[in-house]
Protein backbone atom coordinates (compact mmCIF):
# COMPACT_ATOMS: atom_id res chain seq x y z
CA UNK A 1 0.00 0.00 0.00
CA UNK A 2 3.02 2.36 0.34
CA UNK A 3 2.87 3.33 -3.14
CA UNK A 4 -0.20 4.61 -3.10
CA UNK A 5 0.41 7.19 -0.38
CA UNK A 6 3.07 8.90 -3.23
CA UNK A 7 1.09 7.92 -6.45
CA UNK A 8 -0.16 11.38 -7.55
CA UNK A 9 2.58 13.65 -5.72
CA UNK A 10 4.87 15.89 -7.43
CA UNK A 11 8.67 16.34 -7.35
CA UNK A 12 11.03 18.98 -7.75
CA UNK A 13 14.29 18.33 -9.15
CA UNK A 14 16.64 21.01 -9.58
CA UNK A 15 19.04 20.39 -13.09
CA UNK A 16 21.85 22.35 -13.00
CA UNK A 17 20.33 25.37 -12.01
CA UNK A 18 16.83 24.45 -14.04
CA UNK A 19 13.55 22.84 -12.32
CA UNK A 20 11.40 20.60 -14.10
CA UNK A 21 8.26 19.31 -12.63
CA UNK A 22 8.01 15.51 -13.26
CA UNK A 23 4.93 13.79 -11.77
CA UNK A 24 4.17 10.08 -10.58
CA UNK A 25 2.22 8.48 -12.66
CA UNK A 26 0.05 5.57 -12.49
CA UNK A 27 0.26 2.49 -9.73
CA UNK A 28 3.70 1.34 -9.57
CA UNK A 29 4.73 -1.88 -8.04
CA UNK A 30 6.44 -1.74 -4.74
CA UNK A 31 10.00 -0.53 -5.69
CA UNK A 32 9.77 0.79 -8.99
CA UNK A 33 8.78 4.40 -9.94
CA UNK A 34 8.06 5.31 -13.28
CA UNK A 35 7.08 9.14 -13.96
CA UNK A 36 6.85 11.63 -17.46
CA UNK A 37 7.92 15.12 -17.29
CA UNK A 38 4.65 17.29 -16.99
CA UNK A 39 5.88 19.83 -19.12
CA UNK A 40 5.01 22.98 -17.26
CA UNK A 41 1.29 21.87 -16.63
CA UNK A 42 -0.17 22.01 -12.98
CA UNK A 43 -3.07 20.84 -11.24
CA UNK A 44 -5.78 23.19 -11.02
CA UNK A 45 -4.86 25.85 -8.12
CA UNK A 46 -1.37 24.58 -7.55
CA UNK A 47 0.22 27.71 -7.25
CA UNK A 48 3.69 27.64 -9.87
CA UNK A 49 6.48 27.56 -7.82
CA UNK A 50 8.09 30.28 -9.59
CA UNK A 51 6.31 33.47 -9.93
CA UNK A 52 4.01 34.88 -13.05
CA UNK A 53 4.56 38.60 -13.67
CA UNK A 54 1.57 39.86 -15.76
CA UNK A 55 1.29 42.74 -18.01
CA UNK A 56 -1.14 44.17 -19.53
CA UNK A 57 -0.59 45.28 -23.09
CA UNK A 58 -3.76 46.92 -24.29
CA UNK A 59 -6.89 48.06 -23.72
CA UNK A 60 -9.76 48.14 -25.87
CA UNK A 61 -13.46 49.45 -25.54
CA UNK A 62 -15.99 48.24 -28.23
CA UNK A 63 -19.48 49.19 -28.91
CA UNK A 64 -22.15 47.95 -31.34
CA UNK A 65 -22.63 51.48 -32.67
CA UNK A 66 -18.99 52.22 -32.84
CA UNK A 67 -19.01 55.51 -30.88
CA UNK A 68 -17.36 54.38 -27.94
CA UNK A 69 -20.41 55.39 -25.81
CA UNK A 70 -22.81 52.41 -24.02
CA UNK A 71 -25.87 53.47 -25.12
CA UNK A 72 -28.93 52.33 -23.87
CA UNK A 73 -29.58 48.45 -24.66
CA UNK A 74 -26.12 48.15 -25.82
CA UNK A 75 -23.44 45.49 -24.76
CA UNK A 76 -20.05 47.07 -25.03
CA UNK A 77 -16.74 44.95 -24.86
CA UNK A 78 -14.28 45.50 -22.65
CA UNK A 79 -10.85 43.55 -24.41
CA UNK A 80 -7.94 43.31 -22.00
CA UNK A 81 -4.53 42.46 -23.39
CA UNK A 82 -2.39 40.40 -21.10
CA UNK A 83 1.09 38.96 -20.95
CA UNK A 84 2.83 37.00 -18.92
CA UNK A 85 6.54 37.96 -18.93
CA UNK A 86 7.37 36.41 -15.72
CA UNK A 87 9.01 33.25 -14.47
CA UNK A 88 5.81 30.88 -13.79
CA UNK A 89 2.24 30.07 -14.62
CA UNK A 90 0.02 32.74 -13.81
CA UNK A 91 -3.79 32.19 -12.49
CA UNK A 92 -5.42 35.41 -13.75
CA UNK A 93 -8.83 36.51 -13.13
CA UNK A 94 -10.48 39.77 -13.72
CA UNK A 95 -12.09 42.07 -10.91
CA UNK A 96 -14.07 45.07 -11.63
CA UNK A 97 -15.29 47.55 -8.88
CA UNK A 98 -17.68 50.66 -9.90
CA UNK A 99 -16.35 53.83 -8.84
CA UNK A 100 -19.54 55.81 -9.73
CA UNK A 101 -23.03 54.99 -10.03
CA UNK A 102 -23.84 52.06 -12.32
CA UNK A 103 -27.55 51.62 -11.85
CA UNK A 104 -28.91 50.18 -15.32
CA UNK A 105 -25.29 48.48 -15.88
CA UNK A 106 -24.61 44.79 -15.88
CA UNK A 107 -21.05 43.31 -15.61
CA UNK A 108 -19.39 40.26 -14.16
CA UNK A 109 -17.81 41.63 -11.01
CA UNK A 110 -15.22 39.07 -11.11
CA UNK A 111 -14.22 36.81 -14.08
CA UNK A 112 -12.04 33.33 -13.72
CA UNK A 113 -9.55 33.91 -16.50
CA UNK A 114 -7.43 30.56 -16.00
CA UNK A 115 -3.89 29.66 -16.02
CA UNK A 116 -1.44 31.88 -18.08
CA UNK A 117 1.60 30.34 -19.03
CA UNK A 118 4.89 32.31 -19.00
CA UNK A 119 5.47 33.50 -22.58
CA UNK A 120 2.13 33.55 -23.35
CA UNK A 121 -0.49 36.80 -24.10
CA UNK A 122 -4.19 36.00 -23.16
CA UNK A 123 -7.42 38.33 -24.68
CA UNK A 124 -9.91 38.97 -22.07
CA UNK A 125 -13.47 39.89 -22.58
CA UNK A 126 -15.70 41.50 -20.07
CA UNK A 127 -19.26 42.19 -21.58
CA UNK A 128 -20.61 45.91 -20.36
CA UNK A 129 -24.57 46.08 -21.16
CA UNK A 130 -26.96 49.08 -20.81
CA UNK A 131 -30.39 48.51 -20.28
CA UNK A 132 -33.33 50.51 -21.89
CA UNK A 133 -33.51 52.69 -18.60
CA UNK A 134 -29.96 53.84 -18.21
CA UNK A 135 -28.48 57.46 -17.73
CA UNK A 136 -26.53 60.18 -19.47
CA UNK A 137 -23.50 59.90 -17.19
CA UNK A 138 -19.85 59.92 -17.05
CA UNK A 139 -18.89 56.10 -15.33
CA UNK A 140 -16.04 54.85 -13.57
CA UNK A 141 -15.06 51.21 -13.32
CA UNK A 142 -11.71 50.30 -11.55
CA UNK A 143 -10.37 47.35 -13.30
CA UNK A 144 -8.03 44.65 -11.47
CA UNK A 145 -6.35 41.82 -13.19
CA UNK A 146 -5.39 39.63 -10.59
CA UNK A 147 -2.96 37.29 -10.51
CA UNK A 148 -3.97 35.14 -7.87
CA UNK A 149 -0.89 32.72 -6.59
CA UNK A 150 1.48 35.76 -5.65
CA UNK A 151 -2.02 37.95 -5.18
CA UNK A 152 -0.66 40.71 -7.10
CA UNK A 153 -2.92 42.84 -9.17
CA UNK A 154 -2.85 44.94 -12.49
CA UNK A 155 -5.23 47.69 -11.42
CA UNK A 156 -6.46 50.80 -13.51
CA UNK A 157 -9.52 53.25 -14.03
CA UNK A 158 -11.60 52.56 -16.44
CA UNK A 159 -13.76 55.40 -17.53
CA UNK A 160 -16.81 55.58 -20.11
CA UNK A 161 -19.58 57.15 -20.77
CA UNK A 162 -23.21 56.24 -21.10
CA UNK A 163 -26.16 57.56 -23.39
CA UNK A 164 -29.79 57.70 -22.39
CA UNK A 165 -32.22 55.84 -25.23
CA UNK A 166 -33.51 58.44 -27.26
CA UNK A 167 -37.08 57.50 -27.47
CA UNK A 168 -38.66 56.79 -30.70
CA UNK A 169 -41.61 60.04 -31.22
CA UNK A 170 -44.47 59.39 -33.30
CA UNK A 171 -46.23 62.22 -35.13
CA UNK A 172 -49.55 61.08 -36.87
CA UNK A 173 -51.14 63.33 -39.36
CA UNK A 174 -53.52 63.71 -42.50
CA UNK A 175 -51.82 64.17 -45.22
CA UNK A 176 -54.22 63.93 -48.04
CA UNK A 177 -57.94 63.21 -48.44
CA UNK A 178 -59.86 62.40 -51.03
CA UNK A 179 -64.05 62.24 -51.95
CA UNK A 180 -64.00 61.77 -55.60
CA UNK A 181 -65.62 60.10 -58.13
CA UNK A 182 -64.32 56.86 -57.29
CA UNK A 183 -67.78 56.24 -55.54
CA UNK A 184 -70.25 57.49 -57.16
CA UNK A 185 -72.24 58.54 -54.30
CA UNK A 186 -69.58 61.20 -52.95
CA UNK A 187 -69.78 65.21 -53.67
CA UNK A 188 -66.44 65.69 -54.77
CA UNK A 189 -65.87 69.29 -53.45
CA UNK A 190 -63.20 68.37 -50.40
CA UNK A 191 -65.73 68.70 -47.82
CA UNK A 192 -67.14 65.78 -45.73
CA UNK A 193 -70.61 64.98 -46.05
CA UNK A 194 -72.73 61.72 -44.45
CA UNK A 195 -72.72 59.32 -46.89
CA UNK A 196 -69.58 59.45 -48.53
CA UNK A 197 -66.90 57.76 -48.81
CA UNK A 198 -63.56 59.30 -48.02
CA UNK A 199 -59.86 58.15 -48.99
CA UNK A 200 -57.65 58.74 -46.88
CA UNK A 201 -53.76 58.98 -46.81
CA UNK A 202 -52.47 58.94 -43.14
CA UNK A 203 -48.54 59.26 -42.20
CA UNK A 204 -46.59 58.20 -39.75
CA UNK A 205 -43.43 59.94 -39.11
CA UNK A 206 -40.95 59.11 -36.20
CA UNK A 207 -39.19 62.28 -35.06
CA UNK A 208 -36.91 60.37 -32.29
CA UNK A 209 -34.77 57.39 -31.98
CA UNK A 210 -34.98 54.32 -33.89
CA UNK A 211 -38.30 52.67 -33.55
CA UNK A 212 -38.86 48.67 -34.48
CA UNK A 213 -41.19 47.13 -35.73
CA UNK A 214 -44.19 49.68 -36.04
CA UNK A 215 -47.59 48.86 -36.54
CA UNK A 216 -50.95 51.06 -36.93
CA UNK A 217 -54.00 49.92 -36.29
CA UNK A 218 -57.19 52.11 -37.64
CA UNK A 219 -60.26 51.78 -35.58
CA UNK A 220 -63.48 53.57 -35.76
CA UNK A 221 -64.27 52.67 -32.46
CA UNK A 222 -66.81 50.51 -33.28
CA UNK A 223 -68.83 54.16 -33.62
CA UNK A 224 -72.50 53.30 -35.45
CA UNK A 225 -72.56 54.67 -38.77
CA UNK A 226 -69.07 54.55 -39.59
CA UNK A 227 -67.25 51.76 -41.47
CA UNK A 228 -63.53 51.18 -42.53
CA UNK A 229 -62.20 50.00 -45.75
CA UNK A 230 -58.88 48.94 -46.55
CA UNK A 231 -59.54 49.23 -50.06
CA UNK A 232 -62.55 49.59 -52.70
CA UNK A 233 -62.20 45.69 -52.70
CA UNK A 234 -63.93 45.69 -49.00
CA UNK A 235 -61.02 44.73 -46.91
CA UNK A 236 -61.49 44.89 -43.35
CA UNK A 237 -57.79 44.46 -42.44
CA UNK A 238 -56.89 47.34 -40.39
CA UNK A 239 -53.20 46.86 -39.45
CA UNK A 240 -50.44 48.31 -41.19
CA UNK A 241 -47.26 46.94 -41.15
CA UNK A 242 -44.55 49.65 -41.22
CA UNK A 243 -41.37 47.59 -39.57
CA UNK A 244 -38.00 49.74 -38.91
CA UNK A 245 -38.80 53.58 -38.84
CA UNK A 246 -35.85 55.48 -38.52
CA UNK A 247 -35.18 59.05 -37.03
CA UNK A 248 -37.09 61.53 -39.33
CA UNK A 249 -38.68 58.68 -41.60
CA UNK A 250 -42.44 58.48 -42.69
CA UNK A 251 -44.65 56.08 -44.38
CA UNK A 252 -47.95 56.73 -45.51
CA UNK A 253 -51.19 54.31 -45.21
CA UNK A 254 -53.92 54.67 -46.81
CA UNK A 255 -57.57 53.81 -45.83
CA UNK A 256 -60.99 54.39 -46.70
CA UNK A 257 -64.38 55.54 -44.17
CA UNK A 258 -67.50 55.92 -45.41
CA UNK A 259 -71.06 57.13 -43.15
CA UNK A 260 -74.36 56.18 -43.85
CA UNK A 261 -76.47 59.12 -44.94
CA UNK A 262 -78.50 59.26 -42.16
CA UNK A 263 -74.97 59.71 -39.97
CA UNK A 264 -75.86 62.46 -37.71
CA UNK A 265 -72.82 63.36 -35.78
CA UNK A 266 -70.78 66.36 -36.55
CA UNK A 267 -67.86 64.51 -36.83
CA UNK A 268 -66.20 61.67 -37.67
CA UNK A 269 -63.47 60.40 -35.18
CA UNK A 270 -60.67 57.38 -36.66
CA UNK A 271 -57.84 56.88 -34.54
CA UNK A 272 -54.73 55.35 -35.34
CA UNK A 273 -52.89 53.46 -33.28
CA UNK A 274 -48.98 53.31 -33.20
CA UNK A 275 -46.72 50.49 -31.87
CA UNK A 276 -43.42 49.72 -31.66
CA UNK A 277 -41.00 46.90 -30.60
CA UNK A 278 -40.35 47.86 -27.22
CA UNK A 279 -44.03 48.36 -25.95
CA UNK A 280 -43.58 51.52 -24.50
CA UNK A 281 -43.05 54.20 -27.43
CA UNK A 282 -46.68 53.69 -29.29
CA UNK A 283 -48.79 56.86 -29.30
CA UNK A 284 -52.83 56.86 -30.14
CA UNK A 285 -54.16 60.04 -32.35
CA UNK A 286 -57.27 60.76 -33.37
CA UNK A 287 -58.03 61.94 -36.19
CA UNK A 288 -60.97 64.51 -36.77
CA UNK A 289 -63.08 64.12 -40.07
CA UNK A 290 -65.80 67.67 -39.23
CA UNK A 291 -69.02 66.58 -41.41
CA UNK A 292 -69.77 69.91 -43.48
CA UNK A 293 -65.75 71.13 -43.67
CA UNK A 294 -62.83 70.05 -45.14
CA UNK A 295 -60.50 68.45 -43.65
CA UNK A 296 -57.10 70.02 -41.88
CA UNK A 297 -53.92 68.27 -44.15
CA UNK A 298 -50.49 68.56 -42.82
CA UNK A 299 -47.07 68.21 -44.09
CA UNK A 300 -44.48 65.61 -43.30
CA UNK A 301 -41.82 67.69 -41.29
CA UNK A 302 -38.08 68.09 -42.19
CA UNK A 303 -36.38 66.30 -38.84
CA UNK A 304 -32.78 67.37 -38.63
CA UNK A 305 -30.62 64.36 -38.28
CA UNK A 306 -29.81 64.42 -34.25
CA UNK A 307 -26.63 65.53 -33.33
CA UNK A 308 -24.43 63.00 -32.74
CA UNK A 309 -23.65 62.92 -29.13
CA UNK A 310 -19.86 62.94 -28.40
CA UNK A 311 -18.11 61.76 -25.26
CA UNK A 312 -16.14 58.53 -26.04
CA UNK A 313 -14.36 56.71 -23.64
CA UNK A 314 -13.76 59.76 -21.79
CA UNK A 315 -10.60 60.78 -19.82
CA UNK A 316 -9.50 57.12 -19.51
CA UNK A 317 -10.12 56.04 -23.00
CA UNK A 318 -7.19 56.33 -24.79
CA UNK A 319 -4.79 53.60 -23.71
CA UNK A 320 -1.87 56.16 -22.95
CA UNK A 321 -4.55 57.63 -20.20
CA UNK A 322 -5.09 54.17 -18.68
CA UNK A 323 -1.76 52.94 -18.79
CA UNK A 324 -0.92 55.52 -16.33
CA UNK A 325 0.19 53.64 -13.33
CA UNK A 326 0.52 50.27 -14.50
CA UNK A 327 4.31 49.47 -13.06
CA UNK A 328 3.51 50.47 -9.56
CA UNK A 329 0.36 49.03 -9.98
CA UNK A 330 1.94 45.45 -10.82
CA UNK A 331 3.58 45.57 -7.28
CA UNK A 332 0.41 46.09 -5.18
CA UNK A 333 0.07 43.45 -2.54
CA UNK A 334 -2.49 42.29 -0.49
CA UNK A 335 -2.84 45.34 2.46
CA UNK A 336 -2.53 47.57 -0.65
CA UNK A 337 -5.53 49.60 -1.56
CA UNK A 338 -5.49 47.76 -4.86
CA UNK A 339 -6.38 44.82 -3.29
CA UNK A 340 -10.57 44.33 -1.73
CA1 LIG B 1 -22.69 53.34 -28.69
CA1 LIG C 1 -67.73 65.95 -50.37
Amino acid sequence: MRHHLITGMSILILLGGCSTQVELIGKSAPGVISFRPVQGQKKPDEPSSLPAHLVLDDVLFEDPSGDSVLDAEESGTLTLQVRNDGLGTGKVSVRLTPLSDVEHLSFQRHTEVGLLPVEEAQTIRVPIQADIDVADGPREVRVEIVEEYSRTTVPFTFRFNSHSLVKPKFRVIVRSYDDGRFFKGNVPDGRIQAGEMVKVVANVQNMGGEAEAVAVAVETKGEEGISYARDLQGSSENRFVLGKLAPGKNRDITFYFFTTSVFADPKVGITLRVSEARGRFGVEEELVFDIGQSVKTEDVLVVEPGQKRGGGVGAGGGFGAVSRGFADAARARPGDNFWH
